[in-house]
Parts: structure tokens; sequence; C-alpha cells
């Protein structure tokens, strides 16, 4: 693994660093607005003080770190590939390029040594096919890390995506909140495990777990900020007709995601957009001053 210099350094001194995914660059939002939001976000860890580290795989080789021309690379190359922790020895015995979803940049983060990793939605069980679950789900029973995100992405089958977190044993905290956030809209109806309201709190509960050598990461839910949020019926009809959509152009696997993100975008006029990039930026301010408070502790 290669890792930036001066995110190995924070780590050495146990200051705070906050992992980024990098599918969200290379598959979930449109060249330019992905490199916007990417650098956003890395601006938005360090103004809480802490260090960004942004993850892919090139050249075979997992980045713990990227530079400004690798985001740049990621977010305007068609065909880089997109990564699961089944894909990560192949794309790296190919010596090839990869972005890491939710699930490989956990695998990746917690080898480095990262505690907190900030994104936009996990993904998890789809709607109508529900033997399509994504990796990110059994990734979060496994990895313990603190993991920020405004609940499961809205286009899954969210309460099947609730029942399963159960299942598998990850606390859901909300940040808050007392509600699991629709990603682009800010309830769902279903319920958190725990409100939360400070970041010591989710420290003290990580504390705990650890106590307990449980494996399974915590799961920080955060509300878009309301001024972003797309409606729930607005964003409901959106969804529904891409699913549809993606069920008749027989969309499966690994592109079903990136496909669904995209005719929502269209379907909205760009508001999920707005929304997506708004939730980003936050999460990754929530993720900055969750490290800080990590490290300090
Ligand atoms: N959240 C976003 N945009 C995205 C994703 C999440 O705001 O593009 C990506 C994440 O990388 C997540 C992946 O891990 O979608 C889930 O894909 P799948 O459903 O194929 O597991
Ligand atoms: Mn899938």
């Amino acid at each position: 693994m290669r890792i930036r210099p001066d995110v190995q350094q924070a780590l050495e001194k146990g200051e705070a660093v906050v992992a980024l995914e990098s599918t969200l660059i290379s598959h979930g939002l449109p060249y330019p607005e992905n490199v916007e939001v990417a650098q956003a976000m890395e601006e938005a860890v360090r103004s809480e003080g802490a260090i960004p580290a942004t993850i892919a795989i090139l050249g075979g080789e997992p980045v713990i770190g990227l530079d400004g021309a690798q985001i740049e690379y990621l977010a305007r190359t068609p065909g880089v590939r997109k990564c699961s922790r089944r894909d990560l020895p192949i794309i790296m015995a190919m010596k090839g390029n990869g972005s890491t979803t939710v699930c490989a940049t956990m695998t990746l983060a917690c080898r480095a040594g990262i505690r907190v990793f900030a994104t936009g939605g996990i993904g998890g069980v789809h709607r109508g096919h529900p033997f399509d679950v994504s990796a990110d789900l059994e990734e979060l029973a496994r990895t313990p890390m603190i993991v920020v995100c405004s609940g499961a992405k809205a286009l899954l089958d969210l309460e099947a995506t609730r029942e399963r977190l159960e299942t598998l044993g990850v606390p859901v905290l909300g940040y808050e909140t007392e509600q699991f956030p629709a990603f682009y809209s800010r309830e769902s109806g279903l319920a958190v495990d725990v409100c939360v309201q400070e970041p010591e709190q989710i420290v003290a509960i990580a504390r705990a777990r650890d106590q307990l050598v449980l494996s399974a990461a915590l799961l920080v839910v955060v509300p878009v900020p309301a001024a972003d949020e797309l409606p729930r019926e607005e964003a409901e009809s959106a969804i529904a007709q891409a699913v549809r959509l993606a069920d008749e152009q027989g969309i499966r696997g690994e592109e079903v995601t990136p496909f669904l993100l995209a005719r929502i975008a269209e379907l909205t006029a760009g508001r999920s957009l707005r929304a997506n990039r708004s939730l980003l930026v936050h999460n990754a301010r929530v993720g900055g001053r969750i490290a800080q408070a990590l490290s300090a502790g």
C-alpha cells in the first residue's frame, strides 16, 4: 500500500485522519461535479483539523491519500473499474486502476490504521431484487471503523437494508436525528438505534465496542442539510421511474447503482445532485469532527 506521507505521519502520531471513497468520483457523480465535490470533501475534513485520505487503486497499488492529479484522473477517465472487496486482488494482480466502493475503501482504510470514514450513502438491498445485496453491508459487519453517511441510498429497499444492519450487528447512531435518513431526504420513517448529539458520545460507544472486541463498524447517519433536501415525494417518484428503467433495460450487478444515480439526476433536473453534493461535504465535516474527538480522547 502506498500511504501519502502526511497521512502516514498523522497515523503514527495518533492524529485525526478521515478516509474518503473514490467510487462516488468515478461512478457516482458526473464530471466536473465529481472533482469539485471530492475537493470540497477534502477541504471540509481539513476545516475540522483532520487529514483527508481519499482511497483508490492505481497501477495495481492501493493508494491511501490521492493527490489532486490522481483525483482528476479518476474523475475523467472512462473505464476505471468499480472495485468491491472481491475485486481488490484482481485489480492489483492486473496492475489496473480502480475506484473503491464503501466496502473496498473500508477494507483498505482499516488495514492502513484509519478509524473514521465519511461517504454519501452505503449500498444495501436492491428494490425488487432481494438477492442483490451490496457487499457494503457484510463489510460493515466485519470492519470496526466509524462510518459516517446519510443512510443507505434511497434507491434501495431501505426497510430491508435497515433490517439487515440489525441482523449483522451494526449499531446505527443518528447524529442529531431519531430517524434513519433517506439519503436525498432527511427522513425515512425508520428508526435509529440511538440518537447522539456530540462526537464524544460516538467515541464512547466506539470504546465500548472495542472493549468487547466486536468487529462491526458504527454507522453514524447524518441527514442531508435541510436547505438542499429533495422532498420525499419528488425523490420517490424519480426513484420509482429510474428503477423501472433499470428493470426494462436489464441493468444488473455493479452497474445498477451508477445507472440509477444518473437517471435520478436527469429526472430531478439536477436537484438530486445538489442534495448529494451537499450531504457528501457535510458528512466529511462531521467525519473530521469525530476523528478529532477520537484522537483527543
Ligand atoms: N454513495 C454515493 N454515490 C455513490 C456510492 C455511494 O453518494 O456512487 C457508491 C458507493 O461506493 C457504494 C456503492 O459503496 O455506490 C454501492 O454499490 P453497489 O450497490 O453495487 O454495492
Ligand atoms: Mn449490487
